[in-house]
């Protein structure tokens, strides 16, 4: 089932508490206007850049929770920042993907692989050490 990324955005809103939101593509205008604070740091421009400035922030900040909202074809354009996250292994970062299968931003032109690319399975593959991903790490397709 797909749903809205606002509607995800929303969710994320009333439970995120003081964690650090690191928004970058499509999510970046739409959390400005549904969390307009200061606890916030967009990722413009520096496309596939917001898992690392995510992976930074969590481990300068380690009691604070960060929580990347990434793009699926951001994702591919810096994958190797699964091995260096898996690596570091900060327990107080959540890496989301927007999963739409588009460049959605640029004018949805179709990513490599479109809606087939499994980015659950990359993560765990990043992983070497075979840690099991949170309970809650489910796949859902945005649109
Ligand atoms: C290095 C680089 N190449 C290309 C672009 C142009 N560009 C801007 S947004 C975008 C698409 C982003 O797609 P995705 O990460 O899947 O996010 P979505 O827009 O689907 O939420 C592209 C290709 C860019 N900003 N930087
Ligand atoms: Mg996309």
């Amino acid at each position: 089932m797909a749903i809205k990324p606002e509607d995800v955005l929303r969710a994320i809103a009333g439970a995120r508490g003081n964690a650090i939101c690191v928004p970058t593509m499509t999510t970046s205008p739409a959390w400005r206007t549904i969390a307009p604070d200061d606890l916030s740091i967009g990722c413009v421009g520096f496309m596939g850049g917001a898992s690392s400035l995510g992976l930074g922030l969590a481990l300068a900040l380690p009691k604070r929770r960060v929580v990347v909202f990434d793009g699926d074809g951001s994702l591919l354009m810096q994958l190797g920042s699964l091995a260096t996250i898996a690596g570091a292994a900060p327990r107080n970062l959540t890496h989301l993907i927007f999963k739409n299968g588009v460049y959605h931003t640029s004018g949805a032109q179709e990513i490599p692989g479109g809606l087939t690319v499994d980015f659950v399975q990359m993560a765990k593959g990043a992983d070497g050490q075979g840690r099991r991903l949170p309970e809650g790490v489910r796949r859902r397709r945005f649109r």
